[in-house]
């Protein structure tokens, strides 16, 4: 459960998204105090140079104040992982719990199968996330080849700090997680998303979630086979009461600053459901 209230500082939110060779490489999302913007900033520049993937062509640094009346508070969702033998594993298991969050079987095969072979109208990952009907399967977003963007969310430094430290007792301090931690908390903040599921399209990392509001983020180890690119997001609505611009606008403008770490859990073994269909 999220909860809202007001900041008394005003923050500053840096977004960098890179390219290489006409196609997405890299993008990242900060909140930060003054202090801390500058190094912050060359962090992000570093890490588009640095990507497994290849070295950026272009890189785009956004920096906007945030007014302290406009930002948002909440608890970063709770987090365990579940271990699954391979990816075909994983997918069932993902599936699974996607079923249990009210997305419908054909929706949650589409979702897995337009991830699987690249959900951008070239076959290759999308920069931001399939908008994708929970009950239908039907492709939501408005540009299929951008997606939704879920944008300006962070962890304040203390959150951060205690965050790490949790995670690291589990062998799970590295980017991937802490930043798709973040960036489900805030998609799962929005009322009208039931369920995120995720991997990754760094050929090196093999792990995805699925992320609900009754589980909240549930690991996979393997959702692909190792080498492959493919990865992307898709966020399931609720197609009766889906409202595009009020989804898009919260997804990307509002600010939400995480102040609060949920549970870091452990491993546990994934069981098939018999019904699981
Ligand atoms: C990404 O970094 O591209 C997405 C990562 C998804 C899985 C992160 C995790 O291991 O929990």
């Amino acid at each position: 459960m999220i909860i809202f209230h007001l900041m008394s500082e005003s923050l500053y939110s840096l977004r960098m998204h890179a390219r290489c060779q006409d196609s997405h490489l890299s993008g990242c999302e900060r909140l930060a105090a003054t202090d801390d913007l500058e190094r912050l900033a060359a962090e992000m520049v570093g890490r588009a140079l640095q990507h497994p993937r290849g070295r950026a062509e272009r890189i785009r640094l956004s920096i906007d104040l945030v007014p302290a009346e406009t930002i948002r508070r909440g608890r970063l969702l709770d987090l365990h992982t579940v271990r699954v033998d391979d990816y075909r594993q994983g997918r069932q298991a993902a599936r699974q719990l996607l079923l249990a969050a009210g997305v419908h079987a054909d929706a949650a095969d589409a979702a897995i199968e337009r991830i699987a072979q690249g959900a951008a109208p070239d076959g290759r990952s999308m920069r931001g996330a399939m908008l994708i009907d929970a009950v239908s399967g039907a492709r939501l977003e408005a540009d299929p080849a951008r997606g939704v963007r879920a944008s300006r969310m962070d962890l304040t430094p203390a959150t951060e700090r205690e965050l790490r430290q949790r995670l690291a007792m589990r062998g799970l301090d590295n980017p991937h997680v802490r930043e798709a931690l973040v960036l489900a908390t805030k998609v799962l903040a929005a009322p009208q998303v039931l369920a995120e599921l995720c991997w990754s399209d760094d050929p090196d990392y093999t792990a995805g979630y699925v992320a609900t509001r009754e589980h909240g983020y549930v690991r996979f180890p393997h959702l692909k086979p190792p080498g492959e690119e493919r990865g992307g997001r898709a966020f399931f609505v609720r197609g009766d009461s889906f409202d595009p611009e009020a989804l898009s606008a919260f997804l990307e403008h509002a600010v939400l600053l995480i102040d609060e770490v949920g549970e870091i859990g452990g491993t546990s073994d994934w069981k098939e459901q018999p019904c699981g269909n």
